[in-house]
């Protein structure tokens, strides 16, 4: 966790960006109805049907955004972590995550490696929180060492979330840790760890800057959805 990684003046630009981006329907966009998760609209032509989820594409929606993915304050510890050759995926997260009032949804307890394919599970997202985070507006809760714990898929229901009805994967929620953001904010995390969210009961929309990284030499597996569009070398 980075606290005020972003400061004030990129934030608003940011967050204005978005805002408007959202009210223009500006797409590609992904929307609640298209996931059916707890408390989304049932369909497309349902009431709150067309309400995003998130904005793809983020990279290719402008210089703010693409220029805060490859920024100084994001590449550098990547590096750390990463070695010095940071790849951004173009497949994966790469977006204006929403969560708006009345229509969002809850997503359980998964990590983002589930559907993605790379020749080793070692990706880092990126999340900047462009206005403040909190339980009441759907942010998200981490089980913190779980991209270091084997978690079979006896313990994950068909669409590899962790089920919740299993005495053993309810002592790991138990520990669950759901750090409240503030503006500016960013949590970098392994791909490998579960996490979760809650909707927003809230009447201001909730967005959220996300991108994920992977090492120059680690490849998206050939023919799979992480291979469908270059990564960008940073
Ligand atoms: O904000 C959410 O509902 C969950 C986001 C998330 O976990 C993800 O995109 O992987």
């Amino acid at each position: 966790m980075a606290r005020g990684r972003a400061p004030a003046d990129r934030l608003s630009a940011l967050r204005a960006q978005a805002m408007s981006q959202l009210a223009a329907g500006t797409g590609p966009a992904e929307y609640e109805a298209d996931l059916h998760y707890p408390g989304a609209p049932a369909s497309r032509a349902a009431p709150g049907g067309n309400t995003a989820r998130r904005l793809l594409q983020a990279y290719d929606r402008g210089a703010l955004f693409s220029d805060w993915a490859a920024a100084p304050e994001v590449v550098e510890p990547l590096r750390q972590l990463l070695g010095p050759a940071v790849m951004l995926s173009r497949a994966h997260h790469n977006c204006v995550m929403t969560k708006q009032p009345r229509y969002s949804s809850v997503t359980g307890w998964h990590h983002d490696i589930r559907y993605w394919s790379f020749q080793r599970p070692e990706l880092i997202s990126v999340w900047l929180a462009l206005g403040r985070e909190y339980p009441d507006n759907g942010c998200l809760s981490f089980l913190p060492g779980t991209h270091a714990l084997e978690i079979g898929p006896p313990r994950l229901d068909s669409e590899l979330f962790l089920r919740e009805d299993l005495p053993e994967n309810q002592a790991l929620i138990a520990t669950r840790e759901t750090p409240e953001l503030q503006p500016g904010d960013v949590v970098f995390f392994h791909c490998r760890t579960f996490h979760a969210a809650g909707s927003n009961h809230t009447d201001a929309v909730k967005l959220s800057l996300v991108h994920t990284y992977h090492a120059a030499d680690n490849h998206p597996l050939p023919g799979t959805r992480s291979a469908s569009v270059p990564s960008v070398r940073l």
